[in-house]
């Protein structure tokens, strides 16, 4: 099947929704035929980004390899997802200066700190407010928003479900030739 390679970039917070999307977005491609991979904190930073933390030089360096990974994958063909928190704005457009703005699509997943914090579902924020972990995003460390992203989904104000299908009728006819 012949698809246009393409970088599809989800920020936001952690437990924003970013991996669900993704992950719920891959397999969409995936079973319309495309060639898509993606790249997350999971598959990252156990390996090539082991060696880094989360001081703004190491999220740096995390986001530098992962563009210069994405830009090889899209000069195979593939499309890729990549949902990285990725809260500094210059990190951003260097992910989209490496890739080329022309195959870079970010996306907005807005989420409220107090809905992520709410939810916390690996009870990452309650050790960060208790000082635990230090340098967490929203919390200790900034996040700087998109100001004008491609997209923007509202995970605080609507269904998974709802973001999904936004984000699939956005993306897909990006991909095709
Ligand atoms: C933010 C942290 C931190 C700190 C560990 N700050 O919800 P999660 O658990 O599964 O996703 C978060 C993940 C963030 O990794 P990224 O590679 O996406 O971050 S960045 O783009 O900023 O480099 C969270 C966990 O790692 N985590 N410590 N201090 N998130």
């Amino acid at each position: 099947m012949q698809q246009e390679p393409r970088l599809v970039w989800l920020t936001g917070l952690s437990g924003s929704g970013k991996s669900t999307l993704a992950l719920r977005l891959e397999h969409h491609l995936f079973h319309l035929g495309y060639k898509v991979f993606l790249l997350d904190g999971d598959n990252i930073r156990n390996g090539l980004c082991r060696d880094l933390g989360f001081s703004k030089q190491d999220r740096k360096e995390n986001m530098r390899r992962v563009a210069e990974v994405a830009k090889l994958m899209l000069d195979a063909g593939l499309v890729v997802i990549c949902a990285f928190i990725s809260p500094y704005r210059e990190e951003r457009e260097l992910a989209r200066q490496v890739v080329g703005p022309e195959r870079f699509t970010e996306v907005y997943i807005n989420c409220s700190l107090q809905v992520c914090e709410q939810r916390d579902t690996k009870g990452l924020y309650a050790k960060a407010r208790q000082g635990l972990i230090k340098d967490f995003t929203g919390i200790s460390a900034p996040y700087e928003a998109p100001q004008s992203p491609h997209l923007l989904l509202r995970t605080d104000r609507e269904s998974i479900d709802d973001s999904l299908q936004k984000l699939i009728a956005f993306v897909e006819p990006q991909l095709r030739l």
